[in-house]
């Protein structure tokens, strides 16, 4: 009977392990470098609730900026990172404001 109770309790702890990650996979995480000067990719489309994070790849200072400043990095030195998650939908532009040619664009969808 105890060994029964074992397994039932292995079994619950089985389903548990297979079925939490499912509940905190939730929000998924895309990657864009900066390099080289530019946005890689300079466009992303994404679902709502995801995370955006920016790493500058660059050996010079640059930065993450809406243009309708709803985010805003600080400056990003080399390997610096910024995130950003993305709830509702719409087209969101974004510039390095030290290089305002620098532009990007997250467009967040309902799938
Ligand atoms: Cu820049």
């Amino acid at each position: 009977m105890t060994r029964l109770v074992e397994l039932a309790g292995l079994s619950l702890i089985g389903w548990l392990a297979a079925t939490a990650p499912l509940a905190v996979a939730a929000q998924s995480t895309v990657t864009v470098d900066i390099k080289s000067f530019a946005f890689a990719p300079k466009d992303v489309t994404v679902a709502p609730g995801t995370r955006i994070v920016w790493t500058n790849r660059d050996d010079t200072p640059h930065t993450v900026t809406a243009t309708d400043r709803t985010f805003a990095s600080p400056g990003l030195d080399t390997g610096d990172t910024f995130e950003h998650t993305f709830t509702a939908a719409g087209d969101f532009s974004y510039i390095c404001t030290v290089h305002p040619y620098m532009g990007g664009v997250v467009h967040v969808r309902k799938p």
